[in-house]
C-alpha cells in the first residue's frame, strides 16, 4: 500500500519546504498539505491542499477519510515569542492540537506521526555547552513547557497505543523560502533580508546570544532521515537532539560583512533576549548520529553564502 501523508501547518516556515520535498519522494497526489492559511504558490499548486483547523477534530477526521491518510506530519504550533504573549492560545494549539492528533491516530489507525520539538525544552539549569540528550530540563517559557509536555505525550502514545511517533528537537531554523513564524531565532532570517535591502539591521537579541541553529536543507534532511529509518533504530520516542551549528548575532553579522562590506548590525535586545538566555548555546547530538546516521552538511560559512545567493535572486 502506498503511503498518503497529511502535513498539518503546511503554510509555515518548515511546511513550505517540507511539503515540496515529500511530494518529490512520495508523489504529488500522496502528500496533502493543510493549514488555516493559504500556503505558498508551490505548495498550493503542487498537489492537494485542505483548509483545516487542528482544533476541529471533525475536519481532521473528514480529511483523513477523504484522502485515506496513512501518516501525519504535525507542524502547527505557536512559536516561542508569540507564545509568551498568548500563553493560553499557545497551550491550546501546541498541546490540545497534539492530543487531538494522537487520539485520531489511535482511532483511525494512523501508525506513523512526525511531531517536532525544540531546543526550547531546555532551561536555565541545562548545561549550556553540548546539552546532552538526557539532562536537566526545566523550561521556563510557555513554548518550552508545551514542547516538553508534548515529548512526554508522544512517548506515552508510543508505549501505550503503539503509535510510531518520531521527533526532533529542531534548533533555530534559517531558510530563504518562507518567513519565520514568531520565534526567538527569527533574527537569523531577518538579518539577511535587511542586509540585502538596507545594508543595516537592528537585532532584537544581544550581540553575544549564541544559540544552536540549523540551515533548512539540513532540517529537512534530518526529518526525512528520521522518518525513513527502520523502526528498530529509533531508540528515543520523546525527541532527538540534532545539531547544525552554533553562532551569536555578532558572528553571523561578521560573516555577512564578508559578502556585503557596508553592512552594519546594531543591537537593541528586547524581551526575546530572556528566552534566548534560558536555552543552551550548543547541543550534543551524538545519540541521533549513532542511532540513525544523522550528520549536518552546512556550517556558518556555507549557510551564509547559500542564503545570500538565494535571497538575492528572490528579492
Ligand atoms: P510556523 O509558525 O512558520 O508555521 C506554523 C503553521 O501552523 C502556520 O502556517 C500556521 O498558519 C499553522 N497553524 C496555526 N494554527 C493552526 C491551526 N489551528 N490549525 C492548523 N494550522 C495552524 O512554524 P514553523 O517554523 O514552520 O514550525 C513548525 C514546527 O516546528 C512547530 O511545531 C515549531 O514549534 C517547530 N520548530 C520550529 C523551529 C523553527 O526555527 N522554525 C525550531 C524548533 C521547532
Ligand atoms: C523559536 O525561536 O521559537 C523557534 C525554536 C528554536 O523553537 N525557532
Amino acid at each position: 500500500m502506498s503511503e498518503v501523508i497529511l502535513v498539518i501547518g503546511a503554510s509555515g516556515q518548515i511546511g513550505t519546504e517540507l511539503v515540496v520535498k515529500l511530494r518529490e519522494m512520495y508523489g504529488t497526489a500522496n502528500v496533502v498539505a493543510s493549514d488555516i492559511q493559504i500556503p505558498s504558490y508551490d505548495v498550493m499548486e503542487g498537489g492537494p491542499f485542505e483548509l483545516l483547523d487542528i482544533l476541529n477534530k471533525r475536519q481532521i477526521h473528514k480529511a483523513i477519510e477523504k484522502h485515506k491518510v496513512t501518516q501525519i506530519y504535525l507542524l502547527a504550533a505557536l512559536l516561542s515569542a508569540t507564545a509568551e504573549h498568548h500563553p493560553k492560545a499557545a497551550w491550546e494549539l501546541n498541546i490540545t492540537g497534539l492530543l487531538n492528533i494522537l487520539s485520531i491516530c489511535t482511532k483511525q489507525n494512523i501508525k506513523k506521526l512526525f511531531w517536532p520539538s525544540s531546543i526550547a525544552v531546555f532551561g536555565p539549569n541545562t548545561p549550556k555547552e553540548n546539552a546532552p540528550q538526557m539532562t536537566i530540563m526545566d523550561p521556563n517559557t510557555v513554548y518550552g513547557i508545551s514542547k516538553q509536555a508534548g515529548e512526554r505525550w508522544c512517548e506515552y502514545y508510543h508505549r501505550h497505543h503503539g503509535i510510531d511517533c518520531r521527533s526532533i528537537r529542531y534548533p533555530g531554523l534559517i531558510g530563504h523560502k518562507a518567513h519565520p513564524g514568531g520565534g526567538t531565532t527569527d533574527y537569523a532570517v531577518h538579518i539577511f533580508i535587511e542586509a540585502l535591502k538596507n545594508k543595516s539591521y537592528n537585532c532584537f537579541l544581544d550581540k553575544d546570544a549564541t544559540l544552536p541553529m540549523m540551515y533548512m536543507p539540513d532540517a529537512i534532511d534530518a526529518t526525512i532521515k528520521l522518518m525513513e529509518s527502520e523502526s528498530s533504530k529509533i531508540n528515543i520516542r520523546s525527541s532527538y537532539n540534532v545539531s547544525g551549528m552554533s553562532f551569536s548575532p555578532s558572528e553571523l553579522a561578521a560573516e555577512i560583512q564578508k559578502h556585503i562590506k557596508r553592512f552594519k548590525c546594531t543591537y537593541s535586545p528586547d524581551s526575546r533576549q530572556q528566552l534566548a538566555t534560558s536555552w543552551p548555546r550548543s547541543i550534543d547530538d551524538s545519540v541521533a548520529r549513532e542511532a540513525w546516521g544523522w550528520k549536518p552538511s552546512f556550517n556558518l560559512q556555507q549557510m551564509t553564502a547559500d542564503m545570500l545567493s538565494n535571497l538575492k535572486y528572490h528579492l
